[in-house]
């Protein structure tokens, strides 16, 4: 019979409670020795654990999200056979981390992006990257690496690396994907144009320009929170065929009793912010239109649709865009959703907000109303299938109808939407009923009430 032992995390240095950021393995998978387990992440690297035997995974004893220290056991594992007979002479010691990766520039400690812009795995990918049809070799990469080519649905085994000793490169993984999109793959054993829905995608290679022959120039590295972000938002662009619906809702009643109930507000420490009132016109929407309160499932070919109302708020930090969520705000007061607002904004600029606190959103709401701009198309945070974008509201004379023929212009404090949608789940009609719905809830907001 295989022994059962237990695979724990080896000396992690300095590092103690280190988060559980990926979990690479599952019960009655079949490991070799130094397969990674786990990836975890500190505020200053990222590591993955290799398993220090072959065998098959019996239990996982950590999850996502976990903090472990040294020692920490990550899963038990029926060993092979032939590493059952090392097993019973020594016991199994703990292989080292992969070396940490490259210690980073800025010491932003909010996870990374995958929980900002969480997705389900697999990822629909529109890009069909060509089968792999020759044998792969071992790739080296950091963890970063790998998570950026998991998540873009690249096979490691493929690219080339430019590093030292041919380690991969975030770089050659782009290089790959561009080449693959151009049509023209990087292994020659991946003939096969590449496609997206049967189409091919044949886009010419960005220029690549040496700007210092032009004038003097800074190079300045993106914030981790960029980089990762970028790649799930251009991810999202690409894959989720988006359609953007704009609005406008008359707010000036809503104004005058936002700010008439301020005062209040301000005695308990904290500001009655027009967020607050969306987020809770948003519940009332999506309620009224339970298909904008849904994800498609792995297949693509069933909508899940949600019986809770979790809303994340686009929040801009100076490391870039993190998006945390209010969770049941169907259950929430407008008071409590402007205090909630508060406390996860704040927490977001202190770069303190948890995995725990990005996770889950069934929409997303992304203000610039007080920044400014008339209307933009927002990125869709997949895996959900709708996003609200908010511009700045502004006092215009409106054709207000009386009795009858009789009407007159008004001055109306209008606030211009910007939805954009998933078009394989939403329909434009269902797009514009919906957004015609909020409008209403917030020319009226006591209908959010009812
Ligand atoms: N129209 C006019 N004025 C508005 C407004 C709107 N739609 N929304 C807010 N304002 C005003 C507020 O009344 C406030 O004015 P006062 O200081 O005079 O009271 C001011 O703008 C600042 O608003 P706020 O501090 O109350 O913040 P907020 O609730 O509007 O937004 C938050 C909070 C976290 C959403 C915001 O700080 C933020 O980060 N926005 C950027 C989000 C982002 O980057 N989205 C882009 C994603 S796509 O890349």
């Amino acid at each position: 019979m295989a022994a059962v032992i237990e695979i724990k995390v080896p000396d992690l240095g300095d590092f103690k409670d280190v988060e559980v950021i990926e979990v690479l393995v599952k019960p009655g998978d079949k490991v070799d020795k130094e397969a990674s387990l786990i990836s975890l992440e500190s505020d200053k690297a990222t590591m993955e654990i290799p398993s220090s035997d072959a065998g098959v995974v019996k239990e996982l004893k950590v999850k996502l999200g976990d903090k472990v220290n040294t020692g920490s056991v990550i899963l038990t594992l029926e060993a092979a056979a032939a590493a059952e007979a090392v097993a019973s002479q020594a016991p199994a010691s703990p292989a080292p981390a992969v070396p940490k990766e490259e210690a980073r520039a800025d010491t932003v400690s909010q996870e990374s992006p995958r929980e900002i812009l969480p997705i389900p795995k697999p990822t629909p990918v529109p890009f069909e990257y060509q089968p792999v049809d020759s044998p792969t070799h071992k790739p080296h990469a950091s963890p970063s690496v790998r998570r950026f080519a998991r998540e873009l649905g690249v096979d490691l085994g493929r690219v080339q690396g430019s590093g030292p000793k041919g380690r991969i490169q975030q770089e050659d993984v782009q290089t790959f994907v561009k080449t693959s999109l151009a049509g023209t793959s990087v292994s020659a054993a991946a003939a096969k144009p590449a496609v997206a829905g049967g189409v091919p995608f044949n886009l010419p290679e960005l220029p690549q320009i040496d700007f210092s022959k032009f004038g003097p120039v800074e190079i300045r590295p993106l914030s981790r929170i960029k980089k990762l972000s970028g790649a799930n938002l251009h991810r999202n662009w690409i894959a989720i065929p988006h359609v953007t619906q704009f609005d406008e809702a008359d707010i000036t009643e809503l104004e005058a009793f936002r700010k008439s109930s301020s005062a209040e507000t301000e005695k308990q420490g904290f500001k009655l912010t027009l967020l607050a009132f969306l987020v809770k016109a948003c519940v009332t929407a999506l309620r009224a239109h339970p298909d904008f309160n849904a994800s498609l499932d792995r297949s693509g070919e069933n909508l899940v649709l949600k019986k809770y109302f979790h809303i994340g708020v686009a929040v801009d930090t100076p490391e870039g865009l993190v998006v945390p969520v209010i969770r049941d705000a169907d259950r929430k007061g407008v008071f409590d959703l402007a205090r909630e607002l508060a406390e996860l904004s704040k927490l977001a600029r202190d770069k303190k907000l948890k995995s725990v606190d990005m996770q889950g959103g069934c929409f997303s709401i992304s203000s610039l109303g007080g920044i400014g701009g008339t209307a933009f198309t927002p990125i869709i945070n997949a895996p959900e299938v709708a996003i609200l974008g908010v511009s700045r509201s502004h006092m215009r004379p409106v054709w207000v109808n009386g009795k009858g023929d009789a009407g007159e212009f008004a001055p109306r404090l209008m606030l211009p939407l910007s939805l954009s949608y998933d078009h394989r789940v939403i329909d434009g009609a269902a797009a514009a009923r919906f957004t015609s719905y909020l409008v209403s809830v917030l020319s009226d907001i006591r209908r959010s009430l009812l």
